[in-house]
């Protein structure tokens, strides 16, 4: 079938809008409709060309909210019309991996999905015979994508897929890295370096944690509002300050704090968010994501006095088993997700919300289709 789709031809270039050839799902796949998608960093950087693992074309995307348009064969645990959200993170049940209950890091299908291919090592894409790569096993910047079923997340048809779309990424990523991989305690001191969709995601998990202290630290300062809304008790530019942002930490919280969370993608802030925690038992957790070649560094002695180095991907939640849950509490009522959607647009204006982004005007933009 054709579909409707932003394609992505090159490093750097903007994405073009393109009618491509999705072809039926193979063995064990789905093809979804993508009601909506909403646009992560992480698809800003792979464009950028810092991800060693990018490749074009390609179409990119990866926090979207669909419903079922059919199934391969094979296929057992969804059904045409069931509502989804790809997964990045899928959720085989079998692998070393997913038997170890200790990760949410299968890894049946990742050799494969890291090349932009389908478990067969083929394509579902193309233009006029060229093919298009998958990204993240999961392309949600088309109209119709095709995933295996271990990437699909089954979720209640009543939640509103434009605002759930962003539990397939940015809202579970921070959430979940706070409550997961971090153990945030009731009275525990938290700082969050970075207030985009993770970042702020990370305040409101520490929030239903019972952080006694959540320090939200961002450049731009516009950012300040929707933090404390969601539950920041202090607001800190580290602009505004000669001393280095860990040592300010470390002023504003007698040794530092139980846990801090990277939210940027900077190797340097990495270390500083390692550097303000405390001594002895401070956590400090990487979510944000690094070009190629970049590094991180610090002092051994930082771990040898006891302070801890983590990192999380995807929140650590499990998929197919833990997601639908997630979005059952945002039904509840157990947290917000429309502060975060700060615009909505149609596809064809997708690069205007790639500008948003780098002009530090949007938290999410959700792509209607
Ligand atoms: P975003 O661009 O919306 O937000 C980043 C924020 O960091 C912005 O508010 C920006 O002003 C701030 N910032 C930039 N430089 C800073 C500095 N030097 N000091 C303080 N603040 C600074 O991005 P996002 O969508 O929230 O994603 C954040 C990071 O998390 C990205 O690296 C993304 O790739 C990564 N990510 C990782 C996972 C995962 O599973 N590990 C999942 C999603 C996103
Ligand atoms: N391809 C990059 C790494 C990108 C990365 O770390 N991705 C995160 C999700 S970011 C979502 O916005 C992740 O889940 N990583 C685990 C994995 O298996 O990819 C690189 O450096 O090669
Ligand atoms: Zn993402
Ligand atoms: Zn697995």
């Amino acid at each position: 079938m054709k579909s409707r789709a932003a394609v992505a031809w090159g490093a750097g270039q903007p994405l073009s809008m393109e009618m491509v050839d999705v072809m039926p799902p193979q063995y064990g796949e789905v093809r979804i409709r993508m009601i909506a998608t909403g646009v992560c960093h992480t698809d800003a950087f792979t464009l950028s060309g810092d991800d060693p693992e990018g490749i074009f074309p390609a179409i990119l995307g990866h926090e979207g909210g669909g419903i079922v348009e059919s199934v391969g064969e094979g296929v057992t645990s969804v059904q045409v019309g069931d509502h989804v959200i790809p997964l990045y993170t899928p959720e085989c049940g079998e692998c070393k991996f997913c038997q170890s209950g200790k990760t949410n890091l299968c890894q049946k299908i990742r050799e494969t999905q890291g090349k932009g291919l389908m478990p067969d090592g083929t394509t579902r894409f193309s233009i006029d015979g060229q093919p298009i790569y998958h990204y993240m096993g999961t392309s949600t910047f088309s109209e119709y994508t095709v995933l295996p079923e271990i990437s699909l997340a089954k979720i209640n048809p009543e939640a509103p897929l434009e605002e759930v779309c962003l539990l397939g990424c940015g809202v579970t990523t921070g959430m979940g890295a706070v409550t997961n991989t971090a153990d945030v305690q009731p009275g525990d001191t938290v700082a969050v370096f970075g207030l985009g969709g993770i970042g702020l995601s990370a305040i409101i998990g520490a929030q239903m944690a019972g952080a006694g202290r959540i320090i939200a630290i961002d450049i731009n300062e516009t950012k300040f509002d929707l933090a404390r809304k969601l539950g920041a008790t202090d607001c800190v530019n580290p602009k505004k300050y000669e001393k280095p942002i860990h040592e300010v930490i470390v002023d504003m919280t007698d040794g530092g704090v139980d846990f801090s969370f990277e939210c940027i993608g900077n190797v340097h802030i990495m270390r500083s968010a390692l550097e303000c925690c405390h001594k002895g038992w401070g956590e400090s957790v990487i979510i944000g994501v690094a070009g190629a070649g970049q590094e991180i560094s610090t002092r051994p002695f930082q771990l040898v006095t006891g302070r801890v180095w983590k990192g999380s991907a995807f929140g650590g939640v499990k998929g197919r088993s833990e997601l639908p849950e997630y979005v059952e509490r945002y039904m509840k009522g157990e947290f917000r997700l429309d502060d975060f959607i700060t615009h909505t647009m149609s596809l064809d204006k997708i690069n205007d919300a790639f500008d948003l982004m780098h002009e530090g005007k949007s938290i999410r933009t959700v792509i209607h289709f």
